[in-house]
Order: C-alpha cells, then sequence, then structure tokens
C-alpha cells in the first residue's frame, strides 16, 4: 500500500479492522454470503426504539466439534432486538444438522444438570440473549464431518422477525 499525503487519522486506524476481518474471512472458507453476519451485534439505544419493529441482530456463533464418532453437537449464539417490540426465537435449521432443537439447562443439585427442549425462546425489545453451555443452546445432530474453523451457516427463525441468516465456526467444546 502506498501513503498518500492526504490521509486522516481514520485512514490510519484501518490496518487493525482489516487484519481482524481478514482473519475472519481466511476462516469463512467458502460461506461468503454468510459474511453479513459478521457485521454482529451493535451498540444501541432503547431511546427512540418504543413503538418500532422488532429488529433481531445475530451474532457470529459457535458450534462444537462432536467427540470422536458422536454425532451430538451444540451451537449457540448470541441474539440481541435492537427494536421496540418483543420476539421469538421458534426454531433454528441448517443444511449441516438434523434434529435441530431448542433447549434450556438447569442446574438441579451438585454437579447435575436437567436439560428440556422448548419450543421458543424470548428475545424481549431491548434485550439480548446469550447462549453458552449449561444456559440456553441449539442441540442437533450433524450430517457431515467437520474440523475445527469450518463455518456452519445457520437460519434462526423469529416469530416476527422472520429468517435471519447467520454463521457458526466449529470450535473443540471446552476452547
Ligand atoms: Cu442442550
Amino acid at each position: 500500500m502506498t501513503s498518500s499525503p492526504g490521509r486522516t487519522a481514520s485512514e490510519g486506524r484501518r490496518p487493525d479492522r482489516r487484519r481482524l476481518r481478514d482473519g475472519l474471512v481466511a476462516a469463512l472458507v467458502p460461506l461468503v454470503a454468510c459474511l453479513t453476519a459478521l457485521v454482529g451485534l451493535t451498540a444501541w439505544t432503547k431511546a427512540g426504539a418504543a413503538g418500532s419493529p422488532a429488529r433481531i441482530e445475530v451474532g457470529v456463533g459457535l458450534v462444537f466439534l462432536p467427540y470422536a464418532d458422536k454425532e451430538r453437537t451444540a451451537a449457540f449464539f448470541t441474539i440481541a432486538n435492537t427494536g421496540g417490540a418483543d420476539d421469538q426465537l421458534v426454531s433454528v435449521t441448517s443444511p449441516a444438522l438434523e434434529e435441530v432443537m431448542l433447549s434450556r439447562h438447569e442446574r438441579v443439585g451438585e454437579g447435575a444438570d436437567a436439560m428440556r427442549m422448548v419450543a421458543s425462546l424470548d428475545i424481549p425489545a431491548g434485550g439480548r440473549l446469550t447462549m453458552r453451555p449449561g444456559s440456553v443452546d441449539v442441540m442437533a445432530r450433524v450430517k457431515v464431518r467437520w474440523k475445527e474453523g469450518d463455518a456452519v451457516p445457520f437460519v434462526l427463525h423469529f416469530r416476527r422477525s422472520g429468517p435471519v441468516d447467520a454463521v457458526a465456526f466449529v470450535v473443540r467444546p471446552g476452547s
């Protein structure tokens, strides 16, 4: 890159962002269409949102690499509703997965964890749902072999906002 005399301070900050983005793009492999999900979660103010429709933003997700010969996996997304109306996540689909279910885990004693399937998850106006192991997740069975770092396309279906594209990166559980 050649440096031209008229560069501004904001242009000078760009290399950091570009490095970050290049790293993500390298990991994305062919799923360029899913790059929109990388916009991720933005800050918002509640002011002015009242009376407006639900507005859903889904961050880049994570999905667990199944153990050895196992097929079960769990995926995790952070979902923000920056709009003025409540919404609900009602289902999740992915061409790489079957038997996809929303589940909620609850502590039922020392080291014990009870899981139940739920029909929907609330995303209240101005609120956010952060899925993580042991709280709320997306359970599924994998149809294809993955390796760490693969990008898996998902569609999250919301009652009011309809389908929202997302991508999740394959990670080893516990990483
Ligand atoms: Cu679960």
